[in-house]
Order: C-alpha cells, then sequence, then structure tokens
C-alpha cells in the first residue's frame, strides 16, 4: 500500500496563532518568507504540494480588482518571487481558495451576499484567485463555506440565497475554463458552524447535493475536513469520506484533529484527546476503497507551544509541519498494518463474505431469480456477529500489543 502525499498551506504555517480571547503569540512572517520554509520542507521531503488563499500570498485591493494582471503592481512582482521559489524547490501549488472571510466587506457573506455590489466584488476576488491558480499551476480551485451563513433565520432570502451560490459557482467553473489554465477542477469544503451560527453548506451530504444542481458536476468535488469539520456536527467523518469516495467526489482531504461536538479545534494529526482511532479507520477506508488523491494538511500550531520572537517563528513552525509529517505517516503506517492483519481479515471475512451464492443473485438485480432464493430467517437470526470482538482485536493492533 502506497504512502500518500503531503500537502501543507501557506495558511496553517502563516497563522500567528491568536483567538478570540487573546492577541496572536508568534511574529508575523511574510508570504515570501513563509514560501521559503514550506521550499525548505519540501528540501526535507516532509511534503510535496502547497495550497493557499489569494490573501495568504497577496492582499486584495478593492480599488483595483485586476492587479495581478498588471506585471508593474506590487501583488505580480510577490506573486512572481513566490512561483520562482516554489519551482526551484518543484513544490506545486495544489489548491487555490478565495478568502471571502476575512475582508469585513463579506461579513454578511461573499458568493451568497443579498447586496448584489457585494456579490459582484465576491466574484471578482474569485476570479482574480482562478487567475493567481492558474499563474501559480494550481489544479483545484476550493471554495470553502465561509461567511455564506446566518445568525437570524428571519435575515435570509431563503428563495434566492442558494440560487445566488450555485451562481457563483457555476461562474466560477465557466471562468476556470475559459482562462483554459491549470485550475481544472473545483473543489466544496462544507462546515456547519464558523464562523457563522450556522452555514449554508453544513456536511460533505449537502455538498454532494448541492454539487449535483450545479451546471457541470464533473468539474466539482468535495474536500471534507476530517476529524474538524466532519466531526463539529457530531457526526463521524468516516461516513462523509466514504460516501463522497464512492461518488468519485473526494478530491482531497484536510486532516487534522477534533474533540466531537466542540467548535473547530484545528489540532495538529493525533493531537489532543480523541481521535487516533477515527483516523486510522479514515486513512485505512481509503486504502480498502483505493482512493488515490493527496492529503491536505489544515490545522494549527497549539497555541501553548507557540512563543514570540524571530527565531521560534521559524522554528517552532518548522517543528509544527515535522510532527504533523510524523502523526500523519503514525497512522498511516497503522492504517496499513490493519489492512494486512491477517487474523482481522479473518474476523472480517466472517462478517463480510457469508453467502457468496446469494449476494450474486442480489447484485444481479433478475426479480425471478431473488424470488427463487431461499434465505434461511432462522438460521441468520439465530447468529451473533461478535463485532465487539473484531474491534478488540483492531484496538488492540492501535495500541501495539
Ligand atoms: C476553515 C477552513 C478553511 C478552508 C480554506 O475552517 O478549513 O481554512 O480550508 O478556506
Ligand atoms: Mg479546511
Amino acid at each position: 500500500m502506497k504512502n500518500r502525499k503531503l500537502s501543507m498551506p501557506f495558511w496553517c504555517v502563516a497563522n500567528p496563532v491568536g483567538d478570540p480571547f487573546g492577541r496572536a503569540i508568534m511574529d508575523r512572517m511574510s508570504s515570501v518568507e513563509i514560501a521559503d520554509l514550506l521550499c525548505k520542507a519540501r528540501e526535507e521531503k516532509l511534503i510535496e504540494f502547497t495550497s493557499a488563499h489569494d490573501d495568504d500570498l497577496v492582499g486584495w485591493d478593492p480599488h483595483h480588482l485586476e492587479d495581478d494582471l498588471d506585471p508593474s503592481s506590487p501583488a505580480s512582482k510577490t506573486l512572481k518571487t513566490i512561483k520562482e521559489k516554489l519551482d526551484a524547490a518543484e513544490l506545486k501549488v495544489a489548491m487555490v481558495t478565495c478568502s471571502l472571510h476575512e475582508n469585513p466587506l463579506f461579513r454578511n457573506g461573499g458568493l451568497t451576499n443579498p447586496n448584489p455590489e457585494v456579490r459582484m466584488l465576491a466574484a471578482r476576488k474569485v476570479m482574480r484567485t482562478i487567475r493567481i491558480g492558474n499563474f501559480l499551476g494550481a489544479e483545484y480551485l476550493t471554495y470553502w463555506v465561509a461567511r455564506d451563513g446566518f445568525e437570524c433565520q428571519f435575515s435570509v432570502p431563503w428563495e434566492r440565497n442558494y440560487r445566488y451560490l450555485i451562481e457563483g459557482l457555476n461562474l466560477a467553473e465557466r471562468y476556470a475554463k475559459e482562462q483554459n489554465g491549470s485550475v481544472r477542477h473545483g473543489t466544496i469544503e462544507p462546515k456547519p458552524n464558523e464562523p457563522r451560527g450556522e452555514m449554508y453548506i453544513p456536511t460533505t451530504g449537502h455538498a454532494l447535493g448541492l454539487i449535483a444542481m450545479l451546471n457541470d458536476p464533473s468539474f466539482w468535488g468535495v474536500n471534507p475536513e476530517v476529524l474538524q469539520h466532519e466531526g463539529m456536527t457530531g457526526l463521524t467523518a468516516e461516513v462523509a469520506v466514504a460516501m463522497a469516495v464512492h461518488a468519485k467526489k473526494l478530491f482531497f482531504l484536510h486532516v487534522g484533529n477534533q474533540k466531537p461536538g466542540q467548535f473547530d479545534n484545528d489540532l495538529p494529526m493525533l493531537v489532543g484527546m480523541d481521535g487516533i482511532k477515527e483516523m486510522v479507520a479514515v486513512l485505512w477506508l481509503l486504502d480498502r476503497m483505493d482512493w488515490q488523491g493527496h492529503i491536505e494538511y489544515d490545522n494549527h500550531i497549539l497555541r501553548t507551544d507557540t512563543a514570540p520572537g524571530k527565531e521560534n517563528s521559524t522554528r517552532i513552525r518548522m517543528d509544527f509541519i515535522r510532527q504533523n509529517v510524523e502523526n500523519y505517516r503514525m497512522a498511516e503506517k497503522k492504517a496499513h498494518d490493519i489492512a494486512a492483519d491477517p487474523e482481522l481479515a479473518k474476523m472480517m471475512a466472517a462478517l463480510w463474505d457469508r453467502e457468496p451464492g446469494m449476494a450474486k443473485i442480489l447484485s444481479k438485480g433478475e426479480t425471478a431469480e431473488i424470488l427463487a432464493a431461499a434465505p434461511d430467517y432462522d438460521k441468520v437470526n439465530g447468529t451473533g456477529l461478535q463485532i465487539a470482538r473484531l474491534d478488540q482485536l483492531a484496538t488492540r493492533r492501535l495500541l501495539g500489543m
């Protein structure tokens, strides 16, 4: 079983780790300095890809919406410098995403903002992000639901808001195709709440449902955030991931750790009180389902582990990347071990591979053959399954016993 390619985004590394109750602790670094750090991680063979919001790379000037097309603009110059660095290190850009959460203009939504003037500015910002993505060679454009949501239900024009969202996403797809650059696909990243009280695409199921309503569903997929966004709902990420793979819509994954039901924890891989079993199980099911995509981190340095000062700011950030990669590889190794374990395989087969003849008839789906089959109610109903024993063995393997 292969080890997956890993992506570390600009924003995870750049974050100076403030929270709603306290200011940032770490020294800030420019996008060019972050590019240097990520290139170092590439040289150490920790990662193969990176990703970025437009705002992580260059500021947005709402008075100069196409500044990226003007070679003399500060944005163009910075993008050129970043591209030269990434190219030299052979660090590829996997994805770009348009920040529609940071600028206060978008406080009541970006693509779904009821004010068409704000929607127009959001659309132009998304178009610029696509151009930036093409310049850097990104394959994916991600739409994260961000401020497209609400706190007060009577403030939402329900008969229009999904139309606005669909118009915005269709425009992104059309523009990406017109530009005919490296951006070939879009992904939707769901989240139930934060920064809004409620968001319009709370789960992966909602995202898959929305994709079916878009002009070109083949352009779009999902990138669920596992375990964070998916676990905030109290639902398990495993169902979201498995269903998305089955629908051939899992383009890549965001990963980190989460205590179920809480705010967006964004803990690094395997760090924190919960999640080891679930994360290993997600990676195991991806192996079983023969999924070929890459994994992207989306998590942040523990605030307790930060410190101010220039030297700290690079050392702590590099250590964060190394730890995330080490922890991912630990989980991946466990997933591979579990998939290859003969004892577990035997117990799974006992659970899954009964009555192959009957399975064949059902998958063929011929009504006459189904009516002729003779399932034995008493035999089936009279047998317990021993799933707890199977789970105990999996836990034993997880604990290395
Ligand atoms: C925030 C999201 C965000 C997206 C990219 O919760 O995870 O970082 O991944 O905009
Ligand atoms: Mg994310």
